[in-house]
């Protein structure tokens, strides 16, 4: 499929979304969302894919939402139009998502990195949610997502100073689940994903839901879901063929089925 600010490409059972408005430091614009969208729904019908990558360049993940964009917009547009919800659909996407940031994740590029299930990130990464500089505040999930990620105190910070928080930092506060060397970003990312689609396709699937129940019930409650779902792996092929395969010391051939 040919896009005009993304590239995609199959690497093996993984998908690659590269972020490709080099000009704008890969800002996200509707055009781009519309893009991102496609090429997720591509990836998800493909029973191939078994886990997503999305990176952006070297200099920039994404320097944050359009700014050129938003600033011709008004209230009854934003509003009728329901500005951005499209990333809703993002980051409602069942398979596992990667996200390898180096450079600039700001603002939306933040938070779409943040709605991924975790992000990779290269030595230079720095990160922020600087919108309050312009006179408006994170738009994307950023005041949910990174709150519970890093917590009240820093996100309280990073929202209302708007200061940048570089790989190290953000390794420490729980932001990112990895730093590697820049040179090393997209071969990690690929390798990482490489793994989780080597697994069984739905009993990722199922693990990422239920690990994002986390964020949405209580204690009891998200026990209850994982148990459930624990349960109904017993009803896969994936199950008996993983469990035989250790028994038999053979590695295990997945159906996804
Ligand atoms: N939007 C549009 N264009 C951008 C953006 C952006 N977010 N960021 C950079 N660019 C453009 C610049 O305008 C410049 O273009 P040109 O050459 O035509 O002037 C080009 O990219 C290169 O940028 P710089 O020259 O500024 O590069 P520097 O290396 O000097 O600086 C920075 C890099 C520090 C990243 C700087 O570009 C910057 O501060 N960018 C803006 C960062 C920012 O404020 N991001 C937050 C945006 S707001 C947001 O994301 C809200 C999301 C919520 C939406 C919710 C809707 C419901």
């Amino acid at each position: 499929m040919a896009f005009e600010t993304i590239l995609t490409e199959t690497r093996g059972k993984v998908g690659l979304i590269t972020l490709n408005r080099p000009q704008a430091l890969n800002a996200l614009n509707s055009a781009l969302l519309g893009e991102v969208n496609q090429a997720l729904d591509a990836f998800e019908a493909d029973a191939n894919i078994g886990c997503i990558v999305i990176t952006g360049s070297e200099k920039a993940f994404a320097a944050g939402a359009d700014i050129k964009e938003m600033s011709e917009l008004n209230y009854p547009h934003t509003y009728m139009a329901d500005f951005f919800s499209g990333w809703e659909k993002v980051s409602g996407r069942r398979k596992p998502m990667i996200a390898a940031v180096a450079g600039f994740a700001l603002g939306g590029g933040c938070e779409f990195a943040m709605m991924c299930d975790f992000i990779i990130a290269a030595d230079n990464a720095k990160f922020g949610q600087p919108e309050i500089k312009l006179g408006v505040m994170p738009g994307m999930g950023g005041t949910q997502r990174l709150t519970r990620l890093i917590g009240r105190a820093k996100a309280m910070e990073m929202c209302l100073t708007g200061r940048m928080m570089g790989a190290e930092e953000a390794e420490r506060s729980g932001l990112v689940a990895r730093v590697v060397p820049a040179a090393d970003l997209l071969n990690e990312a690929l390798k990482t994903a490489d793994t989780i689609a080597s697994m069984s396709l739905p009993i990722a699937m199922m693990t990422k839901e239920t690990i994002n129940r986390a964020d949405e019930v209580t204690l009891s409650e998200g026990i209850r879901f994982e148990r459930r779902l624990f349960h109904a792996m017993f009803a896969t092929a994936d199950q008996k063929e993983g469990m035989a395969a250790f028994v038999g010391k053979r590695p295990p051939e997945f159906k996804n089925g």
